[in-house]
């Protein structure tokens, strides 16, 4: 049996979104799920109780920033990720090689690997399919990524061709060098851009090689929404049903609603975390600034209708005030809500999946929410 493994409930029969349990060695999870973004073996901000509080229970991490601070060997003398951190939750990691696209600015792509400098300090770095999966194996999540490369939505046909079917290649490299088969489940990464054929023969050759899970990379890099979810619900009618899929680094309110209308049962972005400590709040009522003056003296709270510890709590004044002076318990206390906010919200979608009313809920959700309130 495989340590990861998708358990399908219920199809809407109002969107084709799918209601399920992911299977995993540190627990089951209900889905469609967002995984709060723990780059460096912290949510930004928070302890682990509190992550505890915000999310489902399960959190990423990144191989390339712990890679290189303070390197896999030294978690992996403490434990994994899950044991220096001291999260008792599940952990995906990322497999670094978006982070190198995205990062460093000087690189070079070869078929062995990808040869790069720090994005600080400017060293030479080397990493291919079997370093990375190395790192992640001493990192321990329960579900790792195959080593891509994620080219830009447009490239050219010729250079999409090239690059996907490398990343078919670093696949199947990845997966003969995966030590911990058992214990830790290895996703396959589809790439493609804008190119349905090739998406296509990505996923079939990468379901050739089989893995135990598909995610779906090279989506929200610069693309309109309108790409984004034709692209999306293409896949949704390609994608194997018998397995999770994970669109990778998507996460807005309205791409959450709208990716699991199309089939996608996990997500996770920076978006709540990093607009959180330039004082940007997803409410109910829509996207605002914390700063602005309007907030000064207001006695309400954030969200009105929202039940977090922080809503509960402090008046807008106090955040505004906060968020103001830069101080870093504004910055926690919008990034607690802000998580709270998508968890809350996976959990609504997850509920109008079961009753078939998907649609309904979006379209209640979009004109209330609005993209942007300011
Ligand atoms: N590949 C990997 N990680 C990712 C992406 C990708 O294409 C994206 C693109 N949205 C985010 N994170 N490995
Ligand atoms: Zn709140």
């Amino acid at each position: 049996m495989e340590p990861v493994w998708y358990e399908l409930k219920h199809v809407c029969k109002q969107t084709g979104a799918r209601y399920g349990i992911l299977h995993t060695p540190h627990g089951d999870f209900e889905t469609p799920i967002f995984m709060p973004v723990g780059t460096k073996a912290n949510v930004k901000t928070l302890i682990p109780s509190e992550i505890r509080e915000i999310s489902d229970g399960l959190i990423l991490g990144n191989t390339y920033h712990l890679w290189l601070q303070p390197g896999d060997n030294l978690i992996h003398e403490f434990g994994g990720i899950r044991g220096f951190m001291n999260w008792d939750g599940a952990l995906l990691t990322d497999s670094g090689g978006f982070q190198v696209f995205s990062l460093s600015s000087i690189r070079k792509i070869k078929e062995e690997g990808v040869y790069f400098r720090h994005h600080k300090s400017g060293a030479k770095l080397f990493l291919s399919p079997e370093k990375s999966i190395e790192i992640q194996n001493n990192l321990g999540a329960d579900i790792i990524m195959s080593f891509d490369e994620c080219p830009p939505f447009d490239s050219s046909e010729k250079y999409m061709r090239e690059s996907v079917e490398r990343t078919i290649r670093w696949a199947k490299r990845g997966k003969d060098a995966h030590k911990n088969p058992d214990t830790q489940a290895l996703f396959g990464i589809v790439q493609g851009g804008g190119n349905k054929e090739i998406r296509k023969h990505c996923l079939e050759e990468l379901e050739k090689i089989g893995f135990p899970g598909y995610s779906i990379g090279g989506l929200s890099v610069g693309e309109s929404k309108e790409d984004m979810y034709e692209m999306l619900e293409y896949l949704k009618t390609i994608m194997p049903t018998n397995k999770p899929r994970y669109l990778m680094g998507v996460g807005s309110p309205d791409d959450l609603i709208v990716g699991s209308m199309n089939g996608i049962d996990m997500f996770d972005c920076v978006l709540p975390t990093r607009n959180a400590r330039h004082g940007c709040a997803f409410t109910s009522y829509g996207k605002i600034q914390i700063k602005n003056s309007k907030y000064v003296r207001l006695h309400t709270p954030l969200d009105p209708e929202c039940n977090c510890y922080v809503c509960k709590t402090f008046s807008m004044a106090y955040l505004n005030h906060l968020i103001r002076e830069e101080e870093i318990l504004g910055m926690r206390l919008v990034s607690y809500h802000n998580l709270y906010f998508l968890k809350n919200l996976m959990h609504q979608i997850r509920d109008a999946i079961k009753e078939d009313r998907l649609l309904d809920f979006k379209n209640e959700f979009f004109k209330k929410f609005g993209y942007t309130k300011e």
